[in-house]
């Protein structure tokens, strides 16, 4: 087992992978920007190191830094967490180079699975659900017209070293081609310095389900079932659950069957998600997949009761898996608590929280790394924190979400408690009843 763990990030999931690691005993390291030295990262790791200014690029970024901070505190593994350079292969690749086990994807499984067309490609040779369209690359925009009119419109083009949304258009008529060709390749170009595009039909009001994974060394892969992320807004998600309340047990079934499929057919290890769209049929279809510990993982920790931080270490440390998958026992809902105003387009909110009480009792956890007086930075992303609840139907999950927002209290700042407060009491949101395109029409009062 390691000794040390280096945790190349900041924020709650740096306090998270710490919290993990004490239960372990293994001893911990924090790095951070001169912008949080008064972060708890920094006071609840065993050793911190500053890595450089506010800006990302010059601190959790650099990977210079990262790795002398890692040989000088003699650090034999670095966690990434989220974000920053958890899906980067080089620094992946670096790690490796100075014997310093990296907690997450070989440089080639994030080359390969960060090629989107190339990922889509492997998934569909392995016999995993994909969405009909291009076979990889379009070479020109009268291929993407060709195939666009043999599978019928509306069709999106997507970047394939995309993600996030970037570089991606829905083509609903053979006038809008070429138009949405030029534009997205641009985009894409100018944003990845790749323009290569690939098709797909577009899927109307599609959910988004992702089906956790892990993966061993030995070859051993199994799911730890699904979260439903539908409710998103420009590409960040709001709140996530689990089970999702479109899932039946057959589809879980064959849905976690391709999962573990497609981690067999790219031996993966480590803990990943695989991203479908499922339509309204119950078609489901791979999307993406990610190589890093995401934003929401705790509702799957919390249906399953299983430390998914603990596990991605382990497997690091070359400790097989039981290959068994796993079921959720419980419902658990997560919301994000942003610091942005929800009545103001979402506008991000930084500033000094200058009263704070966090909510707490039966199925409460908050992953969080504010205090009152914390000042939140504007270099990072304006997560304050993540609240989650966790009972034994969804309908009481959701109680105790609308309770657990009635006793937050954050002053100082604009939050997204009055969105999710509203949320909660959304008709269609209660009956399970949402699709992607879900805050499209979300009206807040
Ligand atoms: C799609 C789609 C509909 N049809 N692909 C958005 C981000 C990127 N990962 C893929 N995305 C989509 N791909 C086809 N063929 C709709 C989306 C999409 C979406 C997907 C998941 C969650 C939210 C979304 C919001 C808008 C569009």
């Amino acid at each position: 087992m390691f000794k040390k763990i280096l945790i190349a990030n900041r924020g709650e999931i740096a306090l998270r992978i710490i919290r993990t690691c004490k239960e372990m005993g293994i001893r911990t390291v924090a790095v951070y920007s001169t912008a949080d030295k008064e972060s708890l990262h920094v006071r609840f790791a065993d050793e911190a190191v500053c890595i450089g200014p506010p800006p990302s690029r010059d601190s959790y970024l650099n990977i210079a830094n990262l790795i002398a901070a890692a040989e000088i505190t003699n650090a034999d593994a670095i966690h990434p967490g989220y974000g920053f350079l958890s899906e980067n292969a080089k620094f992946s690749g670096i790690c490796a180079k100075h014997n310093i086990k990296f907690i997450g994807a070989s440089p080639e499984m994030i080359d390969s699975m960060g090629d989107k067309s190339n990922a889509k490609d492997t998934m569909k040779k392995a016999g995993v659900p994909t969405i009909p369209g291009s076979d990889g690359l379009l070479s020109s925009v009268a291929e993407g017209q060709k195939i666009a009119k043999k599978i019928g419109y509306p069709v999106i083009l997507k970047a394939t070293a995309g993600g996030g949304g970037r570089g991606m258009r829905i083509v609903w008529n053979a006038e809008e081609f070429e138009a949405a060709w030029d534009s997205a390749r641009q985009e894409a170009g100018a944003a990845f310095g790749n323009d290569g595009m690939y098709l797909e039909k577009y899927i109307e009001e599609p959910r988004h389900i992702e089906i956790q994974i892990a993966g061993d060394q030995y070859g051993k892969a199994c799911h730890l079932s699904e979260r439903d992320c539908s409710i998103q807004r420009r590409h960040q998600k709001l709140i996530e659950e689990t089970p999702s309340p479109f899932m039946t047990e057959e589809l879980r079934e064959r849905m976690g069957d391709a999962a573990i499929k497609a981690a067999l057919a790219v031996s993966y290890e480590g803990v990943g998600t695989v991203e479908f769209l499922v339509d309204k049929h119950r078609n489901f279809y791979f999307m993406e997949m990610n190589t890093r510990i995401q934003v929401e993982h705790p509702i799957t920790e919390e249906v399953i009761n299983y430390d998914l931080i603990k596990e991605q270490i382990k497997i690091a440390a070359g400790i097989e898996i039981s290959g068994a998958n796993y079921f959720p026992k419980l419902h658990a809902i997560e919301c994000r608590i942003n610091a942005e105003d929800p009545y103001n387009n979402f506008r991000p909110c930084p500033g000094k929280i200058t009263n704070l009480h966090v909510p707490g009792g039966h199925g409460v956890r908050v992953d969080s790394h504010v205090y009152a007086g914390y000042t939140i930075p504007s270099n990072y992303d304006s997560m304050i924190s993540k609240l989650i609840t966790i009972a034994q139907s969804r309908e009481e999950a959701i109680n105790t979400m609308e309770r657990a927002l009635s006793e937050y209290v954050i002053e100082g700042v604009k939050t997204t408690i009055p969105f999710h407060v509203q949320l909660m009491q959304n008709p269609d949101f209660r009956a399970g009843n949402y699709t992607t395109k879900f805050m499209e029409s979300f009206k807040l009062l």
